[in-house]
């Protein structure tokens, strides 16, 4: 299976997250991605390879224009601002306020365009995030010329990114630009399988209404855990998207046999709806040992849940997303990987 990294990941790394209440290192760091490649070259899976530049008209086609120019200028236009941090979400337009005039004063900007105030924006998190996206889509080129399945080892990941906002770590959506991207290249229908920890709201957002694009997800119940206000299972989609969005959320606690339960019948639904084309949002942050999360999936158990992904035999393109115990990051995705190959 080819990988695609790009070093540029490490323009972003914030000095600090808002977690309960404090400023602590964040859990999504450069170093997740030195652990997942170790561990790909111990188990010689070597065909690591650079990205194609980033094409912005697939990113264009699908994200809100405004957004994209706000998360390419905002740094500037903080340090001109004079201020003197990373940039933080201080502000939200709440219940009952506009969200059809977009503040001209940048520390407005970031409230209006961010959906959590745990993601600080750096001055190199831009550059990150596109090169984030031209691994997310040379894999996808791959795919779509025929090749079976790649790994973009993306980061930051994406799945938390709507069309025009950012949070949870996530700037723009990787997989859904994957998705769509498989449409114009020739796929009438294409399924994205999210089983990262969190319910991937950007990604369900981003294609709620549309018949063509399938998002089923397997993530802790909102009612327990971020993104909390989006992820319950009667979001079914609407419109012509109607039934084309499956949610499988899950108590605190779950293990293996209800959350593969779950997999099974979103691969079952996603077969019978006539996929021609996989993304996977790979999130390994259903390990027992994750530190922000309360599934107990065990190392094995990735392995398991790859090979059942691979029996679908469909064109797979696999961006990563979570995955905060850090030592265990990589043996957990590269066991999604060998389980999916050995199918
Ligand atoms: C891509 C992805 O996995 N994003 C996850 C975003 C999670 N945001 C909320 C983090 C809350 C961390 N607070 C943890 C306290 C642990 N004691
Ligand atoms: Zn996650």
């Amino acid at each position: 299976m080819r990988i695609f990294h790009s070093e540029d990941h490490r323009f972003h790394f914030p000095q600090a997250e808002l977690s309960g209440g404090q400023f602590v290192t964040p859990f999504e760091r450069p170093s997740r991605v030195e652990y997942v490649l170790n561990r790909l070259r111990e188990r010689k899976l070597t065909d690591i390879r650079a990205p194609e530049q980033v094409d912005m008209k697939p990113v264009r086609a699908l994200l809100d224009p405004g957004y994209l120019r706000f998360l390419e200028t905002a740094w500037d236009e903080w340090k001109a601002a004079g201020m003197a941090g990373e940039i933080i979400a201080a502000n939200v337009p709440a219940r009952g306020m506009h969200l059809d005039r977009i503040p001209e004063y940048i520390d407005g900007k970031v409230g209006y365009y961010s959906h959590a105030s745990e993601t600080a924006i750096t001055q190199g998190t831009w550059a990150a995030a596109l090169s984030s996206v031209a691994c997310a889509q040379t894999a996808q080129r791959h795919v779509a010329a025929g090749a079976d399945s790649a790994f973009a080892l993306c980061r930051p990941p994406g799945h938390h990114a709507t069309a025009d906002q950012y949070g949870g770590y996530c700037f723009i959506n990787n997989a859904a630009i994957v998705a769509d991207m498989f449409r114009t290249s020739g796929a009438g229908r294409v399924a994205i399988l999210d089983i990262d920890f969190h319910h991937g709201n950007g990604t369900q957002t981003l294609f709620y209404d549309r018949a063509d694009i399938l998002f089923a997800s397997l993530h802790g119940a909102p009612q327990q855990t971020y993104p909390y206000y989006l992820g319950y299972a009667d979001e079914t989609g609407k419109d012509a998207g109607e039934g084309a969005n499956l949610n499988y959320p899950m108590t605190a606690g779950t293990g293996y046999d209800l959350w593969a339960q779950a997999l099974d019948d979103a691969i079952a639904k996603i077969a019978d709806w006539g996929a021609e084309a996989l993304v996977v949002s790979l999130g390994v942050d259903a390990y027992k040992e994750d530190p922000i999360s309360f599934f107990k999936l065990e190392s094995k158990d990735f392995t398991d849940a790859g090979r059942r992904i691979g029996r679908m035999k469909l064109p797979t393109v696999f961006c990563m997303e979570g995955g905060y115990a850090i030592e265990a990051v990589g043996v957990n995705t590269v066991n999604v990987l060998e389980g999916f190959k050995d199918a």
